[in-house]
């Protein structure tokens, strides 16, 4: 049963126990050749969220601003996307282009991220496909506009998001995790994949 959060299509329950144990082991093995840091925004401070990046392009930011990089500030190229993520993107956007990024969002107790939208992308025909792992976190979705009225969802482990078509500009965000409300992760916590074509 598919719930629609203005135009954000959401499967609860989409992967199994195991399929997630399945994915966060790709992921894990990421996080190991590409550890997660927490990227500095243009006003010069440090997001709450970890990150790191799969594919040919991460998602990067420093004073100079949000872009796409070839290679982890360690100057190594990301980590191929694990075969088990590029599964769920060919199962939920069949018809979309291979995603060139797939962002892992480390939220450890007390992370949040701010209502933004996602615009950095050549190509905003394509969807972006999100998989949420480990703690619920409660997700806003707004409008095209900035300050238009928001609703709410928590997203639970193993629900896949698929935003597509009109809602590809919405403003969105995550308000906040419940904390040990999930036993996936080592050490706890919060893990999104969001799955992109970035040229
Ligand atoms: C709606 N991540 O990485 S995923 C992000 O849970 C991001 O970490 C959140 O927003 C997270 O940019 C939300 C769901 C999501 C992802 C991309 C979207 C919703 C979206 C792009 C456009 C509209
Ligand atoms: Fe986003």
């Amino acid at each position: 049963t598919m719930l629609d959060l203005r135009g954000v299509r959401v499967w609860p329950g989409f992967l199994s126990r195991p399929e997630q144990d399945t994915l966060l082991a790709g992921i894990l093995s990421v996080m190991e050749a590409a550890p997660p840091f927490h990227p500095v925004t243009r006003w010069g401070k440090a997001m709450s969220v970890a990150m790191t990046s799969a594919g040919r392009f991460g998602w990067f930011s420093d004073r100079r601003g949000y872009r796409y990089e070839e290679r982890h500030p360690s100057g190594q190229s990301w980590p191929p996307i694990p075969d088990a993520v590029l599964r769920v993107w060919e199962a939920v956007a069949p018809d979309a282009r291979a995603p060139e990024c797939c962002l892992i969002n480390l939220y450890r107790s007390g992370a949040r991220m701010g209502l933004h939208q996602d615009r950095d992308e050549a190509d905003l025909s394509q969807p972006v496909v999100s998989i949420s792992l480990g703690d619920e976190a409660l997700f806003r979705v707004g409008a095209l506009e900035r300050g238009g009225s928001t609703e709410s969802v928590w997203l639970r482990s193993g629900d896949v998001a698929v935003i597509g078509g009109s809602a590809r500009l919405v403003h969105h965000g995550i308000d906040r995790v419940r904390d040990g409300s999930s036993d996936l992760i080592p050490g706890g916590g919060r893990i999104n994949l969001t799955l992109r074509v970035v040229t």
